[in-house]
């Protein structure tokens, strides 16, 4: 058995976390042979929920779960940390402007972001969940000034498993048939599911469906909104999706993407397909042996074009309103 490695999460007792611990707990994350340490992370008033958390943990009797710690100060929840799934923000509330939800969530990510600087472990993989993912991974990365900002994530994966499960859906094959899927930009609604580099049991998935105007008009949307269409029908935002998403993120990330596929991750860009360098865009990548390769060369046509612009100057705008606020 390997030794077993560290993985914090914060916002541990919200409805992600309550999806996400016993599947990282399960091995579903590192792989069955993989022990971990869960360091949960919450504010003062969620300690008490969470201890209930962590006794579910427990009646589980995980094989893989070597230890699992609790506590509302980062300095504590990140030491030595070896993967950190920030999960715990701030929502929007009715009225909130986004300077405000900026602002606030800046408190958040701001001292995490130091803390991880100061305490994890010099290779820790960060992935930020919590929304606006992007600015918010942009906020920690800009305050962990001893890491690599490479080693800051922010979470495209539910975007990019919808645009499968949607695409699966119109062709009528199984969604193990599709391949090569990007969402590029922002997990936001200006994001950018691409077709033209999709494939559907390997042929071209834009030509295959040969019907831009659904394209346009309905698949992309449908996954753009798609967070407001389950917060429409179930009164709560996705959780499970969301939580298996970020499983599915850190695993690729960890054990790596299989021959003849890629994933989509943000991270931060190197200018590369036109997207000002820094901010944390969207791309497709390969991961091998925990090395995160963006796909390059991909021929991006005017239609491509303008909604990466799109996504883009939405983050552009983030990074200013965050800037202006001291943040990053
Ligand atoms: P919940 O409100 O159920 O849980 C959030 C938890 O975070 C709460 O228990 C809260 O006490 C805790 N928290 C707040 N501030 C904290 C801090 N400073 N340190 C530690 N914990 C803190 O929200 P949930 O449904 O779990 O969603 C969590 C976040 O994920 C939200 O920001 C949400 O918008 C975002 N999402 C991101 C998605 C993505 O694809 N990137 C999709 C799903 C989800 O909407």
């Amino acid at each position: 058995m390997k030794t077993p490695v560290r993985v914090a999460v914060t916002g541990a007792a919200g409805q992600i976390g309550y999806s996400l611990l016993f599947r990282i707990a399960s091995g579903a994350m590192l792989g069955e042979d993989q022990p971990v340490i869960l360091q949960l992370l919450e504010i003062t008033p969620a300690l008490k929920a969470l201890q209930g958390v962590v006794m579910e943990l427990k009646d589980c009797a995980f094989p893989l779960l070597a230890g699992i710690t609790t506590s509302d100060d980062p300095m504590v929840a990140f030491k030595d940390a070896d993967y950190a799934l920030l999960v715990g923000a701030l929502p929007r509330k009715a009225g909130m402007e986004r300077s405000d939800l900026l602002s606030a969530n800046g408190g958040i990510f701001k001292p995490q972001g130091h803390a991880l600087s100061e305490v994890a472990s010099r290779n820790v993989k960060v992935l930020v969940v919590g929304n606006p993912a992007n600015t918010n991974a942009l906020i920690a990365l800009s305050n962990a000034p001893k890491l690599k900002p490479a080693q800051f994530h922010a979470m495209v994966r539910l975007d990019h498993n919808r645009a499968i499960s949607q695409l699966a859906e119109k062709t009528g094959k199984p969604v193990t048939a599709i391949k090569k899927m990007t969402i590029w930009g922002n997990h936001s609604t200006t994001q950018f599911p691409d077709l033209y580099h999709a494939e559907v049991e390997g042929k071209n998935a834009h030509a295959l469906v040969n019907d831009h105007e659904w394209y346009e008009k309905t698949f992309i949307p449908t996954v753009a909104k798609r967070g407001a269409a389950i917060i429409e029908a179930r009164g709560l935002s996705s959780a499970a999706s969301a939580a298996n998403a970020a499983i599915d993120h850190m695993r690729s990330w960890a054990l790596g993407t299989p021959e003849g596929d890629w994933t989509s991750m943000a991270f931060p860009s190197d200018g590369s397909y036109g997207v000002p360098e820094g901010l944390v865009f969207g791309y497709p990548v390969t991961v091998r042996n925990g090395q995160v390769e963006m796909v390059k060369g991909l021929d991006i046509n005017e239609f491509s074009r303008a909604k990466i612009d799109a996504t883009a100057k939405e983050l552009e705008e983030e990074r200013q309103a965050v800037r202006q606020l001291g943040l990053v």
